[in-house]
């Protein structure tokens, strides 16, 4: 990667050298997975953070998503969003349940609460919503839908780490939320993720099902998967930590020089910051409507002439890929906004070291338009 790229995300690390106590014990110890020393403190100091009790590590989130709809035996159809990154859906495709996909929110991006209920039929078995960009879902009108279909609610919330609503803990809400800590996001363990259960006994069953199913040395009563996190991950994780504070409030300072900068600019659309909660700046995304001077694909291109790699996050829809788009809820009429939004959206450059400088390039590069 030459230096003078601007890329869409560069994962944020902290000094090498302040690792290096960390890997010293894991050598010490060789213990190295399957529960150790610093999975048992990463898992107890996440919880913590994250104002909830009971936190499953896992080794990405994808296989998170794989065991959380394993441990509520989701099955049939799920209501979805085609508005995301293909592991929301996929993980359904393998567990052998079928993607219902409902409209999102233009405002939001989120799936629209107000269009679930039309969807939902006698096969119906939960609903598999997003936090897309970490901006939080109409989670209580999604869960008194979810109550009344006496359906499953799972939140991907791959994007919401270090999201604060004032109401308290998002991931309180749901039957389970699924974080990623993978490179490109606000946290990361290099790959990583963890689940967030309602309770004690289904946080036993997720770390049951994450370790093929094991009760004790000579009972398997599950076929479980290998979906744990080693000690290198969960070391990293908790050093981290102590970063993510000021790691937020630089993506918050970035967000701002680009609200301050863009905002008037003819043609771009800046989404809403989102209301009562104390956001992560994960992603920066913008729509490029008609009135601008190129179109999206034409400023995408531009700023790749100028080194600057923005990325078109979520397109396609999820719903246009080969083995979703002849599902019945795959057709674009049926998701017109996210079509629209999806043709649109450009995400730019947003991490914690982005100087002022390459911010002012990005914007520069597109107010020259
Ligand atoms: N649900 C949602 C809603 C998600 O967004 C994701 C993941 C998941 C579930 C699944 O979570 P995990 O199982 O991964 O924990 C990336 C990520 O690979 C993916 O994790 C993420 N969403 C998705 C939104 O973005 P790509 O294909 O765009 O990544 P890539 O490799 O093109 O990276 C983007 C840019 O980041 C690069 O241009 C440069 C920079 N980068 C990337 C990596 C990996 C670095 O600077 N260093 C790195 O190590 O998918």
């Amino acid at each position: 990667m030459s230096d003078d790229n601007i890329y869409v995300t560069k994962p944020f690390l902290p000094d090498l050298s302040s690792f290096m106590p960390y890997l010293e014990k894991i050598w010490q110890s060789r213990h190295l997975t399957n529960g150790g020393p610093f999975h048992q403190r990463f898992e107890a100091t996440l919880a913590d953070y994250l104002g909830v009790e009971h936190v499953s590590l896992f080794a990405n989130a994808t296989l998170g998503l794989l065991t959380a709809l394993q441990a509520l035996r989701v099955s049939g159809e799920v209501i979805t969003t085609p508005y995301s990154f293909v592991a929301t859906s996929h993980v359904l495709l393998w567990n052998r349940a079928t993607p219902v996909f409902v409209d999102i929110d233009p405002d939001t991006f989120n799936i629209d609460p107000e269009k679930i209920e039309a969807a939902i039929t006698p096969a119906t078995s939960a609903i598999l919503a997003v936090h897309v960009y970490g901006r939080p879902c109409a989670v209580d009108r999604i869960e008194e839908i979810a109550r009344r279909h006496k359906l499953r609610v799972i939140y991907d919330a791959a994007h919401a780490f270090g999201v604060r609503p004032d109401s308290g803990s998002l991931f309180r809400h749901g039957d389970m939320s699924v974080l990623s800590f993978h490179a490109t996001k606000v946290f990361n363990t290099f790959e990583g993720g963890a689940i967030i259960s309602a309770d004690a006994e289904t946080k036993l069953h997720v770390d049951r099902l994450k370790n093929f199913g094991i009760a004790d040395e000579v009972t398997v009563i599950e076929s479980g998967i290998n979906g744990k996190m080693n000690e290198f991950q969960a070391a990293l994780g908790l050093l981290q930590l102590e970063h993510i504070e000021d790691v937020i409030t630089r993506r918050r300072r970035i967000e701002d020089r680009y609200r301050r900068a863009l905002s008037d600019c003819k043609g771009i659309v800046l989404a809403r910051p989102p209301n009562d909660l104390r956001g992560n700046h994960s992603y920066f995304p913008i729509l490029v409507m008609d009135d601008f001077p190129l179109t999206r694909d034409g400023l995408y291109a531009r700023l790749a002439e100028k080194a600057i790699f923005a990325r078109r996050y979520f397109y396609p829809l999820i719903s246009e890929l080969s083995m979703y788009r002849t599902l019945p809820s795959a057709t674009p009429a049926n998701l017109a906004n996210a079509m629209r939004v999806a043709a649109r959206v450009l995400c730019l450059p947003i991490y914690p070291d982005l100087s002022d400088d390459e911010c002012d390039r990005v914007i520069d590069a597109i107010r020259a338009c």
